[in-house]
């Protein structure tokens, strides 16, 4: 299964990139190692950022953005453009090269790379919608107004499963609003992170913008913790584990910042007796077995009514044993590999602790294959009526737990009943139902979806969960807020100077 890295997208040539990897260089701790983990072969050593190199890149940063927060925003927009375009030619490459470095199945990695276009897209009509609210003064001859301007360069720090979407929709919404961007890619992704910025990066500098999408690679301890602390960075949107983002949360209120946090998830489906069964059968398929169960949407948790959960999880182990697992790129396969031989022992322990809590194994449960490749099997688990302590804790691997349940207040405790709240899905034929699950006392997810399952999300919607998965939006809507500051403007245009509040000072 060797590959070579996809043609046109400038990697072999990068001067951050040795490829191919001369065996001196492995072990130096100034090189990232991007691995394929279809086959665990190095594709390339790429040079990581040490405190000098960040020094430079947050003055590139700093300093573009001292131009970049005064182009009009309309003409951030068609910078943007530009660059959807530029996405849109290298959409094949870079599809092939999520797929090469994070173990994507092709499908998904193009399906990734127009998730940015997407936001591309958005973010130039935003460009010209950045809208400010009016408000009647109570003062003869004042206006009141909101101005939104501009933050500042900001940090983005990005996880392994979405190597190149979450940064799209932080860089394409930032760039439009006027901020300048600072991307800390995961180092299980660098080389996705490199051709993406460097395609960004040329457009821009190409229309005479520099200093707007900068990228730092480099550890955690060196980088990552440099750039929280760094009071430069107004805002530090950060996608990852409820652990890191605990972390990045405190040390970034330390310093009285802002963060917008997309943490771990742990999504259920509920089905109803009066859903569609097909139609579940391949919600719940697509959204717990996609993606080798690396989204942070995936769907972990089955909770299908007592009458049905025999059936349904029946169907559900015969779909999972026809699914086909392998070589993410070749045409058929639906589950590449996990991240990392770490993410293959995390599966195991998993699903040793749920056989010991006194679940049970419905299908798969091992990993696969012979290679180097970091295979595992989609499974099914099936929890005694107990409980099962483990369905709390999100695994990122294809594990999905079955709970069943007789009344929705039930479903609905159990949907709810987990420290996580980021995406959710009922299956069922009934309106009632459904805004039930909709309302107040219904899911207390970001994400809710009727007759889908729990990943999936389009970008106009804005995209983000409650609880432990931080409450940031990110995406469509008005998450564009979180990435401007937002000024009161109360302005006098007669000539008596009044006070609010029918204060007199004479
Ligand atoms: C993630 O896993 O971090 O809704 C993001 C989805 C995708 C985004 C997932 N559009 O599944």
């Amino acid at each position: 299964m060797h590959r070579t890295l996809p043609a046109g997208l400038g990697l072999e040539t990068h001067p951050r990139v040795v490829f191919p990897v001369p065996s001196a260089v492995s072990g130096n701790g100034a090189f990232a190692y991007s691995t394929n983990p279809a086959t665990g072969e190095v594709l390339a050593g790429i040079r990581l950022d040490d405190e000098r190199s960040y020094e430079t890149v947050l003055g590139r940063a700093s300093e573009g953005f001292l131009r970049w927060r005064s182009i009009p925003a309309p003409v951030r927009g068609q910078v943007v453009r530009a660059i959807g375009e530029e996405l849109r030619a290298h959409k094949e490459a870079l599809g092939e090269l999520i797929a090469l470095e994070v173990g994507k199945i092709r499908a998904e990695g193009l399906g990734e790379v127009q998730e940015t276009i997407d936001i591309a897209d958005f973010a130039v009509g935003l460009s010209r919608q950045l809208y400010g609210k009016t408000m009647p003064s109570e003062r003869a001859d004042h206006v009141i107004r909101e101005h939104w301007h501009p933050l500042g360069p900001i940090g983005v720090i990005t996880a392994f499963n979405f190597p190149h979407a979450v940064w799209g929709w932080n860089a394409m919404i930032g760039a439009v609003c006027g901020d300048t961007m600072v991307w800390k890619p995961s180092l299980l992704a660098p080389l996705t992170a490199l051709a993406t910025n460097t395609i960004a990066q040329r457009v821009a500098e190409g229309l005479g913008h520099s200093g707007v999408f900068e990228l730092v690679i480099g550890t955690d301890a060196v980088i990552g913790e440099r750039l929280i602390a760094d009071r430069r960075l107004p805002l530090v949107s950060a996608t990852g584990s409820c652990r890191m983002g605990r972390h990045v949360g405190s040390v970034v209120a330390g310093r009285l910042g802002r963060t917008l946090l997309e943490l771990g998830g742990n999504n259920a489906v509920i089905v109803e007796p009066d859903a569609d069964l097909d139609l579940a059968l391949r919600a719940i398929v697509f959204s717990a077995v996609g993606t080798a169960g690396q989204r942070c949407t995936t769907t972990r948790r089955l909770i299908a009514h007592a009458s049905i959960v025999d059936p349904l999880t029946d169907r559900l182990a015969t779909a999972y044993r026809s699914i086909r697992i392998g070589d993410p790129l070749a045409e058929g396969t639906l589950v590449g590999p996990l991240i990392s031989a770490s993410a293959v022992e995390a599966f195991e322990r998993a699903i040793a602790r749920a056989v010991a809590e006194g679940g049970k194994v419905v299908v798969g449960g091992k990993r696969f294959g012979s290679g180097n490749g970091h295979f595992v099997e989609p499974t099914i688990i099936r929890a005694p009526a107990s409980g099962l302590p483990i369905a709390h804790e999100e695994t990122f691997a294809p594990i999905l737990y079955v709970f069943s349940y007789r009344t929705l207040d039930e479903a609905l405790a159990l949907n709810n009943g987990v420290s996580q709240g980021l995406s959710s899905a009922i299956l069922t034929g009934s309106n009632r139902t459904a805004e039930r699950f909709l309302g107040p006392a219904g899911t207390d997810c970001g994400l809710a979806y009727v007759n889908l399952g729990t990943s999936g999300a389009e970008i106009g919607g804005a995209f983000g969960g409650e609880k432990d998965t931080g409450g940031g939006r990110e995406s469509g809507s008005d998450a564009w807020k979180a990435y401007m500051r937002r000024q009161t403007s109360t302005i006098n245009y007669g000539s008596a100077f009044t006070l609010a509040q029918g204060i007199r000072f004479e």
